[in-house]
């Protein structure tokens, strides 16, 4: 008798699904809250941004987008500080995400990528672990332009061991001249991408930078070859401090991507997002330690969750 009950309320249960979907989904409605957040709240907010080394031109842009966001919300999801952090991560990752943040490489003809930044933003060490990224499927040569600093040869040397893709130095004393014979024997050895090291400068360094210039100048003449990337690294460590270099490596050559380093030693990678933002270009590569698989193509989804802590 009872089972029989039972089997007669499954069937009227499935007979009836069209209706209890919709009164289901109006009552529920019912309980849907408007997500409210006062001016104490959202000047707190843009202040710990701040403090994690966010400029305040981009957090104020997170921190309006994100009221503006949760005034039209409305949500049946518990609203409690996780909720908040959710809410804020899709902001972050709104003003990082751009279609131009993944290396395309030149298909026909040589690639070359062209690392520069202040010195010890870790230039040489980003070149090991992109090559050892790039050489799986890739011919690639490193190119020794730093032709500055004693050791710097030999520490790109030890790098593309370790990477085990091509090396390229030569007596030359001239960053530019080194790079354009190593793209003559790229050209003739079916090396696929080139990436060039360059001494660490300060923007402010009117000769250094025209000698950047000089290297990205010889490289773009010559035939069968492009530039796919001019990347600026910047030392994670340095927070906000690395902010002004951005501008002045722009002004003097065609800047395409930013490297952010060690951000396995840092509580200021929230400068990431101004120099992404605040600048105009994209986030193409991180690095999060020292040793060669420690550099990750950049995803705004991941480091926006990272960033806040969350899964
Ligand atoms: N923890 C950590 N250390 C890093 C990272 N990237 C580079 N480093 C360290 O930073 C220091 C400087 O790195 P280099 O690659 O020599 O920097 P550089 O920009 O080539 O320096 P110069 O050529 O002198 O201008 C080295 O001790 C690296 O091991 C990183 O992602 N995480
Ligand atoms: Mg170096």
């Amino acid at each position: 008798m009872f089972k029989k009950a039972k089997a007669l309320f499954e069937a009227v249960k499935t007979k009836l699904t069209k209706t209890s979907n919709e009164l289901r989904s109006s009552i529920t409605s019912v309980f849907k809250q408007k997500v409210e957040v006062d001016d104490k709240i959202l000047e707190d907010l843009q202040e710990s941004l701040i403090l994690a080394d966010v400029s305040f031109n981009s957090s104020q842009e997170i921190i309006q987008n994100f009221k503006t966001n949760l005034s039209k919300l409305e949500t049946d999801e518990v609203v409690d500080s996780e909720f908040y952090l959710k809410s804020l991560q899709k902001e972050i990752y709104e003003i990082l995400d751009r279609d131009d943040i993944s290396i395309a490489l030149n298909d026909e003809g040589v690639s070359v990528i062209i690392v520069s930044g202040v010195n010890g933003s870790g230039k040489t060490t980003t070149i090991g672990k992109l090559a050892y990224l790039l050489g799986n499927q890739n011919k690639v040569m490193v190119v020794a332009a730093d032709t500055f600093r004693a050791a710097a040869i030999e520490q790109l040397e030890v790098w593309s061991k370790k990477a085990d893709v091509d090396f390229f130095s030569n007596e030359s004393k001239d960053p530019a001249s080194v790079a354009y014979a190593s793209i003559e024997l790229a050209k003739n050895s079916n090396i696929d991408i080139v990436i060039i090291d360059t001494a660490g400068r300060l923007g402010n360094n009117d000769n250094l930078m025209s000698e950047l210039a000089k290297i990205e100048k010889i490289v773009e003449k010559q035939e069968n070859v492009k530039i796919i990337e001019n990347l600026l690294v910047l030392d994670g460590t340095s927070g906000q401090n690395a902010l002004s270099q951005v501008e002045k490596f722009k002004a003097t050559v065609s800047i395409t991507g930013l490297v952010i380093t060690k951000l396995d030693s840092t509580s200021k990678a929230g400068f990431a997002i101004s120099a992404s933002y605040d600048y105009n270009l994209p986030i193409k590569l991180i690095g999060v330690g020292e040793t060669l698989d420690d550099l990750l193509p950049f995803d705004s989804e991941d480091f926006s969750k990272a960033l806040l802590g969350l899964d």
